[in-house]
């Protein structure tokens, strides 16, 4: 009797271990998606010894399909168009056992998810790293399970932030002016170094307990839209950190793109493009590992292809997410790529994705931007790439003097490449980034190249987009190491020496960069003429650029003088863009202009003009 008990007590653990063990993704999903198939991912010890079995109205199940793996199984569903919201077991039989459970939940669409609208160009991004931007529960700091644990004294360790630090901080992103926020993924990263940045995702349906829950995600996008804030999800559909489970236990060997030895990529993203590209080259630019912790994920796996592009609608829905900025785009395959933007916007036909092709020239640039023109035929269907080449040209431009085509002759020159995309506006503008320098840095510390930069890309055609710390005058070398380019917010951490996020908080100099900023992007906020106004520019002259946006809602004149002298700028060449205006008024200075004949410009200065009359 006493040994029927145990065995009884046994055969009970063991199947409530199975039970909790075995994992679904999706783990939810939504009635009211256009798409009405779906596709399970199961994963549990011999899972596909079972049978799955489940009753719930307008669901079918129309295959279960085996793989090399026995501890998997996919299963591929339908849903009814009128499939309603409510929660039932999926039930896993060996014979005529149960042997595993998992509760499933259909969830209701929200009613306006399909009218999406993403982000444009009235908005302006803040790119933030949540592991040093602030630290608002240092309770999560140390997250048992997880490997690394906090050491804020490593630059390339994890410091704390988290996403409450984030939340806490609404108002500041508010009182800079930015509109939407890219936080580097949130996403679990149990690795056991270098975890902070975010790249190495292990989980990809879950939040890194050291930066919170997946409520806690859900609730800073809503508290960030109360703001009028919109939030911008960073996803990696290329690689996964090494450190997933499915690591050890693939569900078929060609779940990655295996190499046998440490294969990494050659980077070289021009392998997608060219078209003389040697065929060792091109496997190696995308089938080549991102790093020896972060494997290549095979995309052209139609299972692998299925849980990317499923994940990504899970977290847009699950969120009410404003937008994607989707890492090392040009490191997947392009047909992928493509497939899973057309996914994207089947069901959120206004939405926007801004996919990181780091390349050094415009054509490069236009041809992964969704263009009909491009000669091979390939459309990606991507609607916003970041403009990397004008970057390099602004670091270089207020950094030396005239020549025919050096100084601002550069800006000029990107500019006249807009030819080649069918939609400039839709590109991304940045100063900086987490991967490079950071600008204040690249300006050489010179707080008047600081501000013409700042005026240019809040003025030039496109979304822009500024990095944490930028408005407080952080600086950083990418060169002394990635941790020195994303060093913590002051202020950010309970006990910290300065709050640069108060007014006292800040030196001088940082007030100065802070204020200008701030007025700079709460005015772009109000302005449609910047926002959406045609770009009309004139040749640099005498090292000064002037350009225009305008529209049936106004015009605004933009001028940047790059020589170390105060130049006297004669208006009369303008004529054909200052027609029907009288009068100016600079934005940053406040300063008035009764007249519009000519303007005298400080050496090494930007100037903003709202013409009127
Ligand atoms: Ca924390
Ligand atoms: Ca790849």
């Amino acid at each position: 009797m006493k040994s029927r008990l145990i065995l009884f007590i046994i055969l009970t653990v063991i199947s409530y271990s199975s039970r909790s063990q075995v994992r679904v993704e999706p783990p939810s999903w939504w009635a009211g998606m256009k798409c009405q198939k779906l596709q399970l991912m199961v994963h549990a010890e011999n899972i596909s010894e079972t049978k799955p079995v489940f009753n719930y109205p307008g669901l079918t199940m129309e295959s279960v399909v085996h793989v090399e793996n026995p501890n998997y199984l996919f299963i591929n569903l339908k849903l009814a168009t009128d499939i309603k919201p409510g929660n039932f077991n999926i039930e896993f039989e060996k014979g005529k056992r149960v042997i595993a459970t998992y509760s499933y939940e259909i969830n209701q669409r929200k009613t306006d998810s399909v009218l999406f609208q993403g982000f444009d160009n009235s908005d302006v991004i803040y790119l933030l790293m949540p592991d040093r931007f602030a630290n608002g529960d240092p309770s999560n700091d140390d997250v048992e399970g997880m490997l690394e644990k906090a050491n804020r004294s490593n630059p390339s360790g994890r410091h704390g932030g988290d996403i409450k630090g984030i939340v806490d901080h609404l108002d500041y992103f508010v009182e800079i002016g930015v509109t939407a926020l890219w936080i580097n993924p949130l996403l679990e990263n149990n690795m056991p170094e270098y975890s902070y940045h975010g790249y190495a995702i292990t989980d990809y349906y879950k939040v890194d307990p050291r930066f919170g829950t997946n409520q806690d995600y859900q609730n800073l996008v809503s508290k960030a839209h109360e703001k009028g804030i919109k939030i911008i999800m960073d996803m990696v559909a290329n690689h996964a950190g090494t450190g997933y489970y499915w690591h050890d236990d693939l569900p078929m060997q060609d779940w990655y793109n295996q190499w046998p030895d440490d294969t990494r990529s050659n980077f070289r993203g021009t392998a997608q493009i060219d078209p003389h590209a040697a065929g060792k080259d091109y496997d190696k630019m995308v089938k080549g590992w991102f790093d020896s912790t972060m494997a290549d994920l095979n995309q052209h796996n139609e299972f692998m292809a299925r849980f990317i592009i499923q994940n990504t609608i899970w977290w847009i829905e699950y969120l009410g997410l404003d937008g994607i900025r989707q890492d090392t785009y040009q490191y997947a395959y392009k047909d992928f790529m493509a497939e899973w933007m057309k996914r994207i916007l089947y069901e959120y036909p206004d939405y926007n994705v801004v996919g990181e092709v780091w390349l050094n020239y415009p054509p490069m640039t236009a041809y992964w931007l969704d263009n009909e023109s491009n000669l091979d035929g390939y459309r990606s269907h991507l609607t916003n790439v970041f403009d990397f080449p004008l970057t390099y040209a602004v670091d270089k431009a207020f950094n030396e003097s005239e020549g025919w085509d050096t100084g601002l002759f550069r800006l000029y020159e990107i500019l006249t490449q807009d030819y080649l995309y069918s939609n400039p506006q839709d590109i991304v503008v940045f100063s900086d980034n987490h991967d490079g320098d950071r600008f204040y840095t690249k300006m050489n510390e010179d707080i008047r190249k600081f501000k013409m930069g700042m005026i240019f890309y809040a003025t030039i055609r496109g979304i822009p987009h500024f990095y944490y710390g930028g408005e407080i005058l952080m600086t950083g070398r990418e060169h002394d190491g990635h941790g020195y380019i994303r060093e913590d917010f002051p202020g950010g951490w309970p006990g910290d020496e300065a709050n640069a996020f108060t007014k006292d908080g800040r030196t001088p100099q940082q007030q100065e960069a802070f204020s200008f900023t701030s007025r700079l992007l709460n005015w772009r906020k109000n302005n449609k003429a910047v926002q959406y106004g045609k770009l009309t520019q004139y040749l640099p002259e005498n090292n000064v650029y002037v350009y225009f946006r305008h529209n049936e809602e106004g015009s605004v004149m933009v001028m940047l003088n790059n020589a170390e002298e105060e130049r006297s700028v004669d208006l009369l060449r303008f004529e054909e863009n200052l027609k029907g205006y009288s009068k100016g008024k600079s934005v940053m200075t406040r300063q008035s202009f009764d007249n519009l004949d000519r303007i005298t410009l400080q050496g090494k200065s930007a100037l903003i003009v709202e013409l009127g009359n």
